[in-house]
């Protein structure tokens, strides 16, 4: 379980047998080019005001693309804040996930029959959520399964250990995927945990854990591939730990350079998630400057629509606010809700 899972090095040459055709992955590759550029957006617009904070997760496209891929629309996510490339991917709209950064309510609600959850702030709590998902449907007798993603800090929580320790006694069709970007916000991975790797934590609870180049979009197709194929045939949970890395600070709140050094930076610089793909493409000749303007082109209009139609809406009320989170409101929110009333708030 020390042994890393590669199949496409950081040249671009295969160095295992990649588990798909060219066709897919150039699809992966155009949904790891939008991710990017949406990325790239929601910090523009944080730094013009337009949005509250936002967590970046440029560099970790392939781990989060790679990983839904083989998911089936009756599939849950159950994922965090930094995880939108994987959440967009699975149907929730760009636009849902920009009003969650402007702390409006509507964000929690993707469109009906889009199986993810709203993204977790909370760290960690989310894992036993995907788990009670994943039970519920073997319950029910579905051959649905549930992917919960979480970073290499989340695995120091309770419900860490409450989560996996669950999925393997009750064998439920759960995978877990960590990606360990090697930081909790300033604190690194060793002072996270003593174990050698996250992947073998796994062993501890009964279930199978694979350790996975996280910037290495085929490996983590395959991976995240024979994890759901056997959740989905009764087999029972899986964890993967995706190795790697933000490229932006923790969010952009946060001035990394107080804590990350330039070497890390330019280590990681070369292990580019897209990069290594466009050069496998390119010398597989499915890649053409002329596509890359296409789907650039293509990724740009459609989340320009999106920032449009997020910020087009009538703003939340405070009654309405107040109104969110509760099919009846407690006695004291509606107390606070008469008074914001009075003091022509909502
Ligand atoms: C329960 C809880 N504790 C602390 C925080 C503050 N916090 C937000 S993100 C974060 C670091 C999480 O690191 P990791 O799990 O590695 O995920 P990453 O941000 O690297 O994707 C912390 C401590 C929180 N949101 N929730
Ligand atoms: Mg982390």
């Amino acid at each position: 379980m020390t042994e890393m899972l590669q199949i496409l090095d950081v040249d671009g040459t295969l160095v295992g047998e990649s588990p798909v055709d060219d066709s897919v992955t150039r699809g992966l590759y155009e949904a790891m080019v939008t991710a990017r550029i949406f990325d790239h957006k929601a910090t523009a617009l944080q730094r013009q005001g337009r949005l509250a904070t936002y967590a970046p997760y440029e560099g970790q496209e392939a781990a989060q693309i790679g990983a839904v891929a083989m998911l089936e629309p009756g599939d849950w996510l159950v994922a965090s804040y930094r995880d939108g490339a994987a959440m967009q991917s699975r149907g929730y709209p760009w636009t849902q996930l920009l009003l969650t950064r402007t702390g409006d309510e509507r964000g929690g609600r993707p469109p009906a029959g889009v199986n993810v959850l709203p993204p977790s702030i909370t760290v960690g709590a989310h894992m036993v959520h995907a788990v009670g998902l994943a039970w519920a449907e073997s319950l029910k007798g579905t051959d649905a399964v549930a992917m919960t993603m979480f970073g290499d800090g989340a695995t120091s929580e309770g419900d860490f250990h409450e989560a996996m320790n669950f999925a393997g006694v009750y064998q439920t069709p759960t995978i877990f995927v960590c990606q360990n970007n090697g930081w909790a916000i300033s604190m690194p991975r060793a002072r996270q945990t003593a174990s050698e790797t996250i992947a073998q934590k796994a062993d501890g609870y009964g279930m199978p854990g694979e350790l996975v180049d996280g910037n290495d979009v085929l490996a983590m197709y395959d991976a995240a591939a024979r994890a759901v194929d056997r959740a989905r045939r009764g087999e029972g949970p899986t964890l993967i730990e995706a190795v790697t890395h933000r490229i932006r600070g923790h969010t952009t709140a946060d001035d990394d350079g107080r804590y990350r050094s330039p070497e890390e930076t330019a280590r990681w610089a070369e292990r580019d998630p897209l990069e290594r793909v466009r050069l496998y493409l390119d010398a597989a000749g499915v890649w053409s400057r002329k596509w890359q303007e296409e789907i650039e082109s293509a990724a740009t209009a459609a989340i320009e629509a999106a920032v449009e139609e997020a910020e087009s809406l009538e703003p939340f009320t405070a009654e309405e606010i107040f109104d969110a989170m509760y099919a009846e409101v407690p006695p004291p929110l509606a107390i606070q809700r008469r008074r914001a009333a009075e003091a022509g708030l909502a």
